[in-house]
């Protein structure tokens, strides 16, 4: 059925609201996975973004912070950033965006209430994927961390909604270390101990992607470190795919934990030279700095083997990613993965992505009101195949899963 420029935001509006999501990077577990699954309304505020707003916003210090039990963290997070100030920022308004679809009304309720009506509410993940509608997520799966990667060990989750991803940061930042583990877990006799180790976890995995964090200081090992060119033959001959997250400068404030990490530099000639370098290998690829944009965006037209996903962390932002996706749209049309949740909380989905449909709405929207003013038949098919492709087929078919 051809869509009138008078029904088409209906059409539009229906398509993005009703097309199940496949979440490209999470950092979530299944729920069996018991200390590495989180949910719930003190989960929520004890995410890192709000902790990092908490201690620049308010004199508390952050070792007297890190001191307090979790309970007493988020109760704090609240009375700081909830009520004592306005909650305008993005991750703040993330909560209350969770509050207000879960029909929890806040004005005038201790935190107390607010926490036991929220409880009531949300009781398992699978609450959560159907009112996200979020059918299947991706993992951070790190091999080199033994006790979370036991998640493997265990078959009591469902795998067609957790995929797995290799997350090879370790090799970076302690390679000696990594090395060590990678020994310990397969024989030690291999000609090469990383792969061999690779080798294993792939096979008990099945992972979608393997999976680094990088920036200026470190590029240049993927060009030139022999182990990270046995990674990138390895991963071609799995025809897994390699993400890169360009430019976060971990521990910027030490004291902030993970509420401490800021952004890097990156030098994206050098991603143009990988890719070039490795032809046949595929490259997912996310940058923080807005400051990169526009030449990743260019690099993305040149190279068939790169593809840009999401807007990571601090790109992340309303005003930001409406510029951004825009300019993504106007020079690779709909040829890339438009958004990731980096959802740590469960419930997270539910914001992350309500967020990022009000936003990806308008900007549809223009498009197909510009095409249908050029005379373009805009057909609802037509609608419901590009949202599907944005939300989900762009992202498994580079992965070459279904
Ligand atoms: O490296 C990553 O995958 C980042 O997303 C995280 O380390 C970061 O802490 C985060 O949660 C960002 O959203
Ligand atoms: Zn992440």
């Amino acid at each position: 059925m051809n869509v009138t420029i008078d029904n088409l935001p209906d059409k539009l509006f229906n398509s993005i609201n009703s097309t199940p999501i496949f979440d490209l990077h999470t950092h979530l577990f299944p729920p069996t996975h018991k200390s590495y699954f989180l949910l719930g309304f003190k989960n929520l505020l004890n995410y890192h973004y709000l902790i990092a707003e908490l201690l620049i916003a308010s004199n508390i210090d952050s070792s007297t912070f890190y001191s307090y039990n979790d309970d007493q963290k988020a109760s704090l997070v609240w009375s700081e950033l909830f009520v004592k100030r306005t909650p305008v920022s993005e991750a703040c308004a993330g909560v209350l965006t969770i509050l207000k679809q879960l029909n929890i009304e806040i004005n005038n309720k201790s935190f107390a209430l607010v926490c036991d009506e929220y409880d009531q509410k949300i009781h398992s993940d699978k609450n959560i994927l159907e009112l996200s509608n979020v059918s299947s997520l991706v993992m951070t799966n790190n091999p080199f961390d033994l006790d979370e990667w036991s998640l493997f060990n265990n078959n009591d989750w469902d795998k067609k909604i957790y995929f797995a991803s290799l997350r090879l940061d370790d090799l970076i930042l302690d390679y000696e270390e990594s090395l060590k583990k990678a020994k310990d877990q397969t024989s030690g006799s291999e000609e090469n101990n990383v792969i061999a180790y690779l080798e294993k976890c792939y096979l008990q995995s099945s992972p979608v992607y393997a999976a680094v964090s990088i920036n200026i200081d470190t590029f240049n090992i993927l060009l030139e470190d022999s182990t990270w060119k046995n990674i990138l033959q390895w991963s071609q001959s799995k025809n897994l795919p390699l993400s890169l997250m360009l430019g976060a400068k971990r521990a910027v404030n030490k004291d902030f934990g993970l509420a401490g990490d800021g952004i890097g530099d990156i030098n994206l000639k050098e991603l143009s030279n990988l890719c070039n370098s490795f032809p046949k290998n595929k490259f997912l690829v996310t940058c923080l700095s807005l400051n990169d944009q526009h030449e990743l965006t260019v690099l993305a037209r040149k190279h068939p083997n790169l593809r840009i996903f999401g807007f990571w962390w601090f790109m992340n932002q309303p005003s930001i990613i409406k510029q951004i996706l825009k300019m993504r749209i106007d020079m690779l049309g709909f040829s890339f993965i438009p958004q990731h949740s980096d959802a740590r909380v469960s419930d997270q989905l539910i914001y992350k992505w309500t967020h990022f449909k009000k936003i990806l709405y308008p900007v549809l929207l223009e498009y197909y009101q510009g095409l249908v003013d050029k005379n373009f038949l805009i057909s609802e098919k037509i609608i419901q195949r590009d949202v599907h492709n944005l939300f989900s087929a762009n992202a498994k078919n580079f992965l070459d899963i279904n």
